[in-house]
């Protein structure tokens, strides 16, 4: 099945140099890269993006933590798209809790646990399709995606915008 995922190499992953790494490992994958940039994470955008983890003690600190308040305020957003790409990422990845994962994985091999107790686990990956949608659409508009992924519509607007001086 074809698909799509969300990936965010995450503000610990560019502070401590892997973006790299973490392309290097997910290129095993040979899926395409469709979409890439950096992102300085808003309050709007990180609670949007874990707003079902919103409930949890932790809630607060991962918003801090993906705003880059630790580390550096940016992230770096990707769309993979091919053959199973979900779960082929998220097994590289490995599981949530960095002391857990394999110590292969992205996050076994490079995730920590803060003693705050934040999970500073490198990267983000979409779980589902459903999940993988509603992320994309929320990190990417569709010009930024070189493929059709998802049905768009154009509308008229009138904003202003900021250009080269
Ligand atoms: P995943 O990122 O593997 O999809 P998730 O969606 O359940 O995991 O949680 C999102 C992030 O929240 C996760 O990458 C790290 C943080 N997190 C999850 N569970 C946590 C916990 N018990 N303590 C601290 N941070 C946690
Ligand atoms: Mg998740």
């Amino acid at each position: 099945m074809i698909q799509q995922t969300l990936v965010l190499i995450k503000p610990d992953g560019l502070k401590k140099s892997l973006t790299g790494n973490v392309l290097t490992r997910l290129s095993e994958t040979k899926l395409d890269i469709v979409a890439a940039k950096i992102v300085r994470v808003s309050r709007e955008l990180a609670e949007e993006h874990y707003k079902q983890l919103k409930d949890k003690p932790f809630f607060e600190e991962l918003l801090k933590y993906i705003m880059g308040e630790y580390h550096k305020k940016k992230v770096m957003a990707l769309v993979y798209w091919g053959e199973n790409a979900i779960d082929k990422v998220r097994q590289i990845c490995g599981a949530t809790n960095p002391e857990e994962a394999d110590p292969v994985s992205i996050r076994g091999a490079y995730g920590r646990i803060t003693t705050k107790g934040v999970y500073e686990n490198v990267i983000h990956a979409s779980t589902n399709e459903a999940e993988a949608e509603r992320e994309i659409k929320l990190w990417f508009q569709p010009d930024e995606i070189i493929v059709d992924l998802y049905p768009t519509k154009t509308v008229k607007k009138s904003i202003e915008v900021r250009v080269w001086a």
